[in-house]
């Protein structure tokens, strides 16, 4: 019988975890083995990671695992957010500590990058929505790099290469990572040299790019003598947190969307190729890349980070409340009507959230959610209402009718809003797994060492091994009526703009 061992590392805004996953060629089995803060730190004017911490922290994660296996475990792999870099040196020193893409130092540089290339035209060839946050305006916003042309010859990894870099030595640049940068040729699903030489960024910085599921290298002898480690694999599985997610969705043959609820909402479908047109534009869809080769055709949805940035808020204010607690407290709250757009990019830094909240609903005329409760509840059927209109336009854009909805990832604890989005979708969700990421950074890496085939069996595998809830939708009448509310209210706001 086989056994396989491994571990994977996934950085989320919420905290970064180490886990080791045992497959058995029938299932898998995830074990947390240490979990750790992976706050951003705001340095003067500028929001950056805390890379030499978090390399500390995996490197713990790595004895932890040992030490629980009783050996070296089979491969690592590490997984991310989206869009974040760093630079390092000819001599493989890292430049600084890389930005956080919640740094605000990028709006105006994507200003002037849209007058050098179109919106329209970035689109149809990144097949990538215009946000601040996308690696392609943090670039731009780096005159001085730009402007000499990267004369000192540094080199670009994205954050899963640059801890797997610094674990094994090899540069490299995956490929689902590398899609979420604004920079990729979605259908040619390699470097648009385009975009690159229309907003004069040296493709110098960058490396080639490899598929998911590729073996990097093996954990340098000198780390391995500082952890006292056997040769140790380093595979890049799917480096985008969400890709590695998605890739654990425990589908089955009836059309569905999945939902990858975190810090972010990420909704949307897997297509063969990438849908780039002016309509899925405007309806701010990006085309991201999976594994095998597929499109994530997906929205970005400020998620839970809505809920993330009250609790901090209250808890400076001297409250600490738990998920759960909030959770409870908007259970019973007063529904006063109220909601924000949860794609709205003015909830995209950190800072007081619940004034921002109620600011929103000031300025769109409707009640203001004084109460901490109101403001819980405003925010989830906020997002469930997003939810509701992001289906919509995906059956709009593909001309399918989605029949289910798979909600993965730490956002589906959250019992309340996977019942909203069963009742305010009509349709079933299947919620589960909630570790979705880390079980498809393994899955990938099981795939690398030739235990199991591709996407469907890695898929059978989730499916034997992760038994998901069942929402049915209930309501509808009601809900519907409500979402035609919000819609109104939304709508009638877009028509002003
Ligand atoms: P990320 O990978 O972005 O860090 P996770 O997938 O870990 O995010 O999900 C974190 C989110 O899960 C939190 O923002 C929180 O809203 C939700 N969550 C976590 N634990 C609970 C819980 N016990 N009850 C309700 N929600 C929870
Ligand atoms: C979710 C995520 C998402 C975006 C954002 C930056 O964690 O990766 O898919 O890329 O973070």
């Amino acid at each position: 019988t086989k056994s396989l061992k491994m571990m994977a590392v996934d950085f989320g805004a919420s905290s970064g975890r180490a886990v080791i996953g045992h497959f058995d060629g029938e299932r898998i089995s995830v074990q947390e083995v240490h979990r750790f803060d992976n706050e951003p730190v705001q340095l003067g004017d500028r929001l950056h990671w805390d890379f030499l911490r978090l390399f500390h922290e995996l490197k713990r994660g790595m004895t932890k695992a040992k030490l629980q296996l009783g050996r070296t475990p089979a491969s690592i792999a590490v997984d991310t957010w989206g869009v974040d870099y760093g630079l390092v040196d000819p001599k493989g020193r890292l430049v600084s500590n890389p930005y956080h893409y919640r740094d605000l130092r990028t709006e105006k540089p994507m200003r002037e990058a849209l007058k050098r290339i179109p919106e329209k035209e970035l689109y149809a060839r990144t097949g990538i929505q215009s946000s601040s946050i996308n690696t392609v305006y943090q670039l731009f916003a780096d005159e001085e790099l730009r402007l000499a042309q990267n004369d000192r010859g540094l080199r670009m990894l994205f954050m899963p290469d640059l801890f797997h870099y610094y674990l094994s030595g090899t540069m490299a640049s995956e490929y689902t990572i590398a899609s979420t940068s604004g920079m990729l040729d979605a259908a040619r699903r390699d470097w648009s040299a385009d975009v690159l030489d229309g907003l004069s960024i040296p493709s110098s910085l960058l490396n080639p790019i490899i598929m998911p599921g590729t073996p990097v290298g093996t954990v340098r002898q000198d780390i391995g003598a500082e952890l006292s480690l056997e040769a140790m694999p380093v595979i890049a599985a799917a480096g985008h947190d969400t890709a590695a997610a998605v890739t654990s969705v425990p589908a089955g043959d009836a059309p569905y969307a999945f939902i990858s609820s975190g810090t972010w909402s990420l909704m949307g479908i897997e297509l063969a190729e990438p849908i780039l047109t002016e309509r899925s534009r405007q309806l701010l869809f990006s085309n991201e890349g999976g594994t095998e080769g597929n499109i994530r055709m997906l929205k970005n949805i400020m998620g839970l980070w809505l809920l993330q940035e009250c609790r901090r808020t209250w808890a400076l204010e001297g409250t600490e409340l738990s998920f759960a607690e909030l959770t409870e407290m908007a259970q019973h709250a007063p529904r006063n009507g109220s909601y924000v757009d949860a794609g709205d990019a003015v909830f995209l830094p950190p800072g007081n959230m619940p004034q921002r909240i109620r600011e929103y609903c000031r300025s769109t005329g409707q009640a203001v959610p004084e109460s901490r409760p109101e403001i819980v509840r405003c925010i989830l059927e906020s997002l469930a209402f997003k939810y509701r209109q992001t289906l919509d336009e995906i059956e709009e854009l593909t001309g399918k009718r989605i029949e289910q909805i798979h909600m993965v990832g730490g956002g589906i604890q959250n019992r309340l809003l996977c019942r909203l989005t069963a009742n305010v979708t009509g349709r079933t969700v299947v919620a589960g797994p909630v570790e979705a990421t880390s079980i498809g950074n393994l899955m990938m890496q099981a795939k690398a060492h030739g235990e199991v085939g591709g996407l469907a069996d890695i898929r059978e595998v989730v499916r034997r091994s992760f038994p998901p809830e069942i929402y049915m939708p209930e309501d509808a009448a009601e809900w519907e009526e409500r979402y035609r509310g919000y819609e109104q209210r939304l709508m009638l706001q877009k028509t002003e703009d």
